[in-house]
């Protein structure tokens, strides 16, 4: 009997693995700081990886600060908000990476921008089979891409995010297959 306890330990431990491969992974933007001035955006962006598929949360003091998405590294620099894709104000706004590339976030108050507080965020394809030598330059130059980068965020899902997300569940339910049939075998 000791031996089933230890292969559902055994079972646990394996789908916990594949779960934290596989399902989309939500940031907090600037940790536990959040969305604020006093935070070192650079340094917290550095120190992680992100994937398409997964999502950034901005947690902030609605009214004091806001979500702007800023067009291309020109307008990051120059803190350019007026150049504005799409801007968030709710105080807790998540945005989805549905694409690898790189997007730009500051804060549309006026100063907070210049301050220090935005952020740039670089989304790598993951997956690896379906990761090609694709450059963010003419991947952004899509015809689709002004139709998909403007969509509100708790709604958007492009056709690339669907089929990461349901590679990763198709990886993960044969996965679970395998150990499954492994078990039958170990407790026959
Ligand atoms: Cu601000």
């Amino acid at each position: 009997m000791e031996g089933v306890y230890k292969c559902m330990l055994f079972l646990v431990v394996i789908i916990a693995v594949i779960m934290g491969q596989t399902l989309a992974t939500k940031y907090t933007v600037g940790g536990s700081q959040g969305w604020d001035e006093s935070t070192d955006f650079s340094t917290w962006s550095s120190g992680q990886t992100f994937k398409v598929g997964d999502e950034l949360e901005f947690k902030y003091s609605s009214g004091l600060h806001s979500v702007t998405e800023l067009a291309d590294e020109k307008a990051y620099k120059g803190c350019d908000i007026g150049s504005s894709l799409k801007s968030f104000n709710s105080g807790s706004d998540t945005i989805k990476l549905d694409k690898a590339g790189t997007r730009y976030f500051a804060c549309g108050t006026s100063g907070h921008c210049d301050a220090g507080m935005k952020v740039k965020i670089t989304t790598t394809s993951g997956g690896g089979s379906s990761s090609g030598a694709t450059p963010s330059g003419s991947g952004d130059g899509g015809g689709s891409s002004s139709g998909s980068t403007s969509t509100p965020s708790s709604t958007s899902t492009t056709s690339s995010a669907e089929g990461a997300r349901s590679l990763g569940f198709f990886y993960g339910i044969a996965s679970m297959l395998a150990i499954e049939m492994v078990l039958f075998v170990i407790l026959a």
